[in-house]
């Protein structure tokens, strides 16, 4: 499984210096919330565990997956250093999961090519709700832990 051999995430203690002068926008779909709750609290709580300050994470919420493109525009155009959306996309009987997961994946690709304020890809692509709950909080652990450590290296890049 991927998530075995793919487990960088710890973090240099030069990066965790600076953690605390870094602005943070979390852009959070309400879609599957219980799903996305777990995911924005593994991430909130590894930024202050990590020194960032609470008045220096800012939170938006977006109805659906496909409107954080959006939100995370409108966060890229706010006082912010680095962004996380956070999202949860589960298959369901017609193509809807396919054009969502595409638009996302591909709105927060050309954000992340056209403006500088780097954005880290916290959403899960899931088969069923099971898929979801395992990888928010279960046993693969928190994809919300996983993405801000991410987001902390990702601002740390000079
Ligand atoms: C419509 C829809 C469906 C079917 N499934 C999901 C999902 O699994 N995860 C998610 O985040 N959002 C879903 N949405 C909502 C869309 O993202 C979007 O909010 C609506 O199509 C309105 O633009």
């Amino acid at each position: 499984m991927a998530t075995d051999i793919n487990n960088n995430f710890d973090l240099e203690s030069d990066a965790i210096s600076e953690v605390h002068g870094i602005k943070f926008g979390l852009v959070v779909s309400a879609w599957n919330k219980s799903i996305t709750d777990n995911l924005y609290d593994g991430a909130y709580k590894t930024l202050l565990k990590y020194g960032a300050k609470n008045v220096n994470i800012k939170k938006i919420e977006v109805p659906g997956s496909f409107e954080l493109i959006y939100g995370c525009k409108k966060m890229q155009n706010s006082d912010v250093d680095v962004i996380i959306a956070i999202g949860c996309i589960i298959k369901g009987e017609t193509d809807h999961y396919n054009y969502i997961c595409q638009s996302v994946s591909n709105g927060i690709t050309q954000l992340n090519i056209i403006n500088n304020i780097p954005i880290v890809f916290c959403v899960l692509t899931d088969h069923n709700v099971q898929q979801s709950i395992n990888r928010s909080g279960g046993k693969h652990g928190n994809k919300g832990i996983e993405s801000a450590v991410a987001a902390i290296k990702i601002a740390c890049i000079k």
